[in-house]
């Protein structure tokens, strides 16, 4: 069970995290969702498809995206998030800055998406308070310098020492494992490589207690795998997902939620219960 806001997900089987970016230059849908209105038709569209859970986002986390000021953010995101409220729907809010996890929050969200994994100031104290759920994701570098020269030692136990620290960090600060949610962070300061090996062990980061979570939807390893481009990555993601399934993800964040669930439902027909 995962502590979520409103809500107590039960996690027997993978939940869909359908994303809503509401950036005008993120890599996938390239600005395509571009009025409020437009975005959130698109959110609605989503949940038609059975996403389990919305994730917002108003700032591009892309290799070389630019950081938005609060305000833009705010403004951003939080028409969306108000207009998402009665669809009785955990939302999660996208973001690595206080000011919008505390305005998240007071405007209803169910969960904090930190690609930043609480490290910013005062970010372990804006979420500890409240009921949140909150996903802590291990990256290296940021957007603007993430994919220049990414390093590990043993780019597995790197990844999980980073992320026992910020579980214990978290439980710390007061926020209860029922809340936590770790991901290792597909593309974030990661080469090809290090994608593969991640998602190859993927079920190693199980030893961590929490449920886990996979992004892998059209990023660019399954361009270099495939060679194909970003609009054109529908099988490829689909396929990380259930691989991700297999391997004990319990939240996969897509673009593609029609897609996605209908591949999961195959997934979860042949796992066996505590797989
Ligand atoms: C915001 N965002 C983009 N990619 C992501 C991923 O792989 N995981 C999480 N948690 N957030 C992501």
């Amino acid at each position: 069970m995962l502590h979520c806001g409103r809500f107590t997900l039960p996690l027997n089987r993978p939940l869909i995290m359908g994303i809503v970016n509401v950036t005008p230059d993120s890599f996938s849908d390239g600005g395509r969702h571009a009025s409020t209105a437009a975005r959130i038709v698109h959110a609605f569209r989503l949940l038609e498809e059975g996403a389990d859970i919305l994730d917002v986002g108003g700032e591009s986390s892309r290799p070389g995206a630019q950081p938005v000021d609060i305000d833009e953010e705010l403004r951003r995101v939080l028409p969306i998030i108000k207009a998402l409220q009665g669809s009785n729907v955990p939302l999660s809010v996208d973001t690595c800055k206080t000011e919008v996890m505390r305005a998240a929050i007071d405007a209803g969200v169910d969960m904090i998406n930190d690609i930043n994994a609480l490290q910013g100031d005062g970010a372990l104290e804006a979420v500890a308070g409240s009921n949140v759920a909150i996903c802590l994701m291990h990256r290296q570098g940021t957007p603007q310098t993430m994919q220049l020269a990414p390093r590990y030692a043993d780019v597995v136990a790197d990844v999980m020492a980073f992320l026992e620290a910020r579980l214990a960090a978290a439980q710390a600060a007061g926020i209860g494992r029922e809340r936590l949610v770790v991901d290792p962070g597909f593309g974030f300061g990661k080469s090809l490589e290090h994608n593969v090996i991640l998602l190859r062990e993927f079920n190693r980061f199980r030893v961590l207690g929490v449920p886990l979570l996979a992004g892998l939807s059209r990023k660019s390893m399954l361009g270099q795998i495939t060679g194909l481009d970003v609009d054109a990555r529908l099988i490829p993601s689909v396929a990380a997902a259930v691989i991700a399934a297999m391997k004990g993800a319990r939240i996969i964040r897509v673009h593609d939620v029609k897609a996605s669930k209908e591949a999961l439902q195959v997934v979860n027909a042949i796992r066996e219960n505590n797989d």
